[in-house]
């Protein structure tokens, strides 16, 4: 009864709709209700085509093909929507067999397929649903084979478990126990609900479907989206990491089924699914999301909230915080494909250095090697280099260089040690035969082998070479590309064979809907099981070694910079958004991808500034390096046979504007490190769209085009060649402009104001409320961190600000861990700022000292202004018509400040 009176509620919301743009139908896809209209026209007695959730997922669907496996075929104009689905009373999906039995830390339950009729073969029945509640935030439901081991992810996600009663949420099933749901007890609101009738379990096809309680939907990678805020108009994104340059809907390097969902009293919550094999999921406007997976299990976690900041918080503690990056990863980073040799690479750093562009690290890609074998360098080309890193290093500068996955097999015999100690040790990964090494194509001369990262002897192996090359480059930080890994061919030697795990049934929606394209067949062998398993944890197998072994060669705090990622990467890596183009489209679509990597947990990202593929422009390379001066990972690169794009080499203009905008970075990244210490330790964010901080506004929850360092600071770029103006939405906040400390007008509130933005200019706003430390800039980091430092303190409404600094050597290992640092936190209210000091464990602070502190929003201009209880000169302080004050002070960073202004 009560679910046929919410369905008459439903339609009679349908009909409202349609009498509103009944008339309009091009408006309708834009409407999610009104796609309800198509069920009485095109029809009859069909489910709403909202609602319809594909029965013929895979291509080639027909009536008859359709109407064999017993499902609804109709057509219909809704873009996207499936014209074989599944009919209301399907004749698929499971049904509850028995009691909830009580376990530990939840309840299971077993589950009977429901009738004989088979999508795609090899039903496991029964199964199981289970319940686990680990801890009051985080629920983690899984279904299972009871039967037999699946493979299961190696990540393991505990919690101490808590009762029924202490969870935030709510885990049952309806009255007739066909659906089953997780409710957010504070409000009732439904987070999940799947009907066990869509619900499919077999060998190698799971799917599960579930409702979302709104259409504000973040998330799932890797993919090039074209907004932020999902469009849930039965789009499919596929998931298996893949060597591919972002293209819309193609999947990309890493795998992160993970999202957030704002519900529509503006609450966030977040679900995973922990599974490493190829699988695509569609979000369909009812809302709904449709997962299908090809192995592994349903292995749900869900995180309550309620704000999207509590959601990433929950989300890192169970897959693992992101890494604290040393300090001088933070500077600016130059790269490219294609120097060709050192003089070329020396004449960039020199124009660099001329113009006196921020600039920390150089990276070196593959043409730094001898014919592309990894663990050599070019010594005719690059004759040299060695001796010429150490220059780099005695300026205060990094390098970074590049290896990849794949060693050659086809050197002299005992002339190549990577491949003879390798193959030794029997460390790749293996045809399906588990004893010959599977054989592809990359770029080293002959064909390659493929480490098996997942095997503990590889990783022994690994460490050896990565230590060994230490001696030979001296390098700070292992960049790891190709790790998806990449093979140049389909499938290895001599091909894959035809069997089900090559070929599965079901192929899920994936560029050429192949499993071996670009890679290695599915059923080669890794230590840890079949590569139809393990192929989307390839580059995140690598990635922990490789930091470990970083840490071990340099003594240092590790950079891994990894093109593969898959959940938890962020704890050891860095990622850069790939192979991107120099075009204006990617400039835009790069915030999206940084927006949603700082989900994923890897706030450590940025895309190629400028481009990577085809060559750039003038305009559009110098609005990139403005905006990439604000990714977290601040780095150009650029592919072999572009013409150059570094900042200096455009001229006089270019590199000014490049060079100032970068100061404003380094000026700024006490903050930005500061941010960073807030991820590692409670796992925040670091850049954060508007949607983020201002929830309960509607209105921010598409806006893509902009976005937050913290709370606290907006960057609000240029993304259109020939555009001098840019339409920002100011949230409900106060806010100050960078550059004038003017006040935002209050009429501009909550809506979209033109702010002009010439060529020399990237928009940059301080929210009130917020205290951000700067340190005076310098070309490097290694001088930066010297400078003096200041506070911008900008006011919010009651004339109050608050912020804080972390602070410690910059590259050490497990600084925060050793409490070898210092935390200072600022309070400014009642015209007072207070500095805390909250931990004074680097005795390098000792040296350091604030030297001036500017206020913005102050109403009056102060009488008097007294530090530590002695008056400073009027001499000191500044005050502008705008209520900007500037304060001159010398005093000891590591000293408590209790400023007054009268
Ligand atoms: C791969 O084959 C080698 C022998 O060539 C063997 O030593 C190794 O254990 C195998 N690894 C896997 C994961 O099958
Ligand atoms: C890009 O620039 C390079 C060097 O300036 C030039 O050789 C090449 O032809 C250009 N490519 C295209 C597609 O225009
Ligand atoms: C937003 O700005 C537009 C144009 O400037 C104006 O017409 C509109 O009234 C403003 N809306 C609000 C809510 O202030
Ligand atoms: C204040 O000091 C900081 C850090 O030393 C410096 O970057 C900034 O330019 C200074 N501001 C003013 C107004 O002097
Ligand atoms: C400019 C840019 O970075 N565009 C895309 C690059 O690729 C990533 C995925 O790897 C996308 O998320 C970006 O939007």
């Amino acid at each position: 009864m009560k679910n046929k009176l919410k369905k008459f509620v439903l339609l009679w919301g349908f009909f409202n709709v349609v009498l509103c743009c009944s008339d309009c139908f091009s408006l309708c896809p834009a409407l999610g209700g009104c796609l309800g209209s198509s069920r009485d026209a095109q029809c009859p007695g069909a489910v709403a085509v909202k609602k319809r959730i594909d029965c013929h997922p895979q291509p080639g669907a027909s009536q008859e093909a359709c109407e064999a496996r017993g499902c609804t075929w109709c057509s219909t104009d809704v873009p996207n929507a499936p014209w074989c689905f599944f009919p209301e009373d399907s004749p698929y999906g499971y049904s509850r067999a028995g009691n909830i039995e009580k376990t530990d830390k939840g309840w299971r339950v077993t589950l009977n397929k429901r009738q004989s009729l088979s999508l795609f073969g090899n039903d496991i029945s029964p199964i199981v649903l289970e319940a686990e509640f680990q801890t009051k935030d985080r629920l983690r439901f899984r279904l299972y084979d009871p039967n037999k081991q699946r493979f299961e992810v190696p990540l393991k996600i505990e919690g101490p478990g808590v009762t029924a009663e202490e969870a935030n949420y709510e885990v049952e099933f309806s009255e007739d126990s066909t659906h089953f749901t997780v409710k957010r007890k504070s409000t009732g609101t439904v987070l999940w609900d799947s009907p066990l009738v869509d619900l499919f379990f077999s060998n190698q096809f799971l799917q599960i479907t579930t409702t979302v309680p709104s259409t504000s939907v973040y998330g799932f990678g890797e993919h090039e989206h074209p907004t932020f805020k999902h469009n849930m108009d039965f789009s499919t994104y596929g998931m298996y990491a893949r060597d591919q340059a972002p293209t819309s809907f193609a999947n990309l390097y890493g795998v992160h089924p993970f999202y957030m969902c704002v519900e529509p009293d503006s609450n966030a919550h977040g679900v995973l699914l922990l599974n490493s094999n190829a699988q695509d999921v569609t979000l369909s406007p009812n809302p709904s999301l449709t997962f299908r997976t090809i192995g592994g299990i349903f292995d749900f976690y869900l995180f309550l909230g309620p704000t999207p900041e509590n959601v990433i918080q929950q989300y890192t503690e169970a897959i693992g915080r992101p890494h604290m990056p040393a300090y001088w990863s933070l500077g600016f980073q130059l790269s490219r494909w294609g120097y060709g040799s050192l003089d070329v690479l020396k004449q960039t750093v020199d124009r660099m250095h001329r113009y006196d562009i921020p600039y920390d690290v150089q990276h070196l890609d593959i043409d730094y090697m001898e014919r592309r074998l990894d663990f050599t360098y070019d010594k005719v080309n690059f004759a040299g280099l060695p001796e010429y890193i150490q220059e780099l290093k005695k300026k205060g500068m990094h390098n970074i260089v590049i290896l990849d996955p794949f060693i050659t097999k086809d050197e002299e015999p005992g002339t190549y040690k990577p491949y003879d100690l390798g193959q030794e040790m029997g460390v790749w990964v293996n045809n399906s035969d588990g004893v010959t090494p599977a054989v592809g194509q990359a770029w080293p001369p002959g064909d390659s082998v493929f480490p098996d990262y997942t095997n503990p002897r590889t990783v022994e192996w690994w460490t050896q070479l990565c230590l060994e090359f230490k001696d030979v480059l001296d390098y700070d930080g292992i960049w790891i590309d190709m790790n998806e890994p990449s093979n140049f061919l389909r499938g290895q030697y001599p091909g894959c064979a035809d069997n089900e795990i090559n070929n599965p049934p079901y192929i899920p929606s994936i560029s050429d809907r192949s499993l071996s394209q670009k890679t290695l067949c599915p059923d080669s062998k890794t230590y840890l099981g079949e590569h139809y398993n393990t192929h989307s944890l390839f580059g995140w197998s690598q990635t922990e070694p490789t930091f470990n072994v970083v840490q071990q060669a340099t003594g240092k705090r590790a950079f891994v910079l990894s093109r593969s990622t898959f959940v938890g990467s962020g704890k050891h890596g860095a990622h850069w958004l790939g192979d991107n183009f120099s075009q204006w489209k990617d400039l835009r679509r790069s915030i999206i991808g940084i927006l949603e990597f700082n989900l994923f947990g890897i706030p450590y990202i940025g895309a190629d500034i400028c481009g990577f593929n085809y060559n750039t422009t003038y305009e559009l390379c110098l609005r990139w390096m403005q905006l990439g001066s604000f990714y977290p990972f601040s780095r150009n690169h650029n592919a072999e046979g572009n013409s150059e794009q570094d900042p200096a080499v455009f001229g006089d203009e270019f590199a000014r504007i490049s060079r100032a905008t970068l100061l404003i970075r380094y000026s700024l990244l006490p903050y930005l490190y500061t941010l960073f210490y807030e991820s590692h330790v409670h796992g925040n964010t670091v850049v954060r769209s508007l949607m983020h901080e201002f929830t309960s506004d509607q209105q921010t929850h598409g806006i893509d085009t902009a976005f937050l360092w913290g709370p606290a600071f907006m960057i609000a770029p240029v993304l259109d060649e020939g555009a001098r103006s840019v339409d920002v939405y100011f949230p409900d906040a106060e806010w100050f402009d960078y550059y004038t400390g003017l006040k935002v007008p209050s009429a501009w509130k909550k809506n979209y104001s033109t702010v002009s933005a010439p060529l020399s200019k990237i928009p940059l706003f301080i929210r009130g409320g917020y205290i951000l430390p700067e340190q005076a800039p310098a070309t490097t980091t290694t001088k930066s961190r010297l400078n003096p430092f200041g506070l911008i303190i900008a006011l919010d409404e009651q004339g109050e600000a608050s912020g804080s600094l972390f602070w410690d050597d910059g590259d050490s290992i497990d600084t925060i861990e050793n409490e070898n640092y210092f935390l200072a936190k600022y309070t400014f209210s009642k015209g007072n700022l207070k500095t805390e000091i909250l931990k004074n464990g680097y005795p390098g602070a000792d040296t350091l000292k604030y030297n001036n502190i500017t206020i913005l929003g102050l109403k009056l201009r102060p009488q008097a202004v007294t530090l530590n209880g002695r008056s400073i000169h009027g001499d000191a302080f500044s005050f502008e018509m705008s209520g900007k004050l500037t304060l001159r002070i010398s005093a000891p960073l590591t000293q408590e400040l209790n400023i007054k202004f009268y």
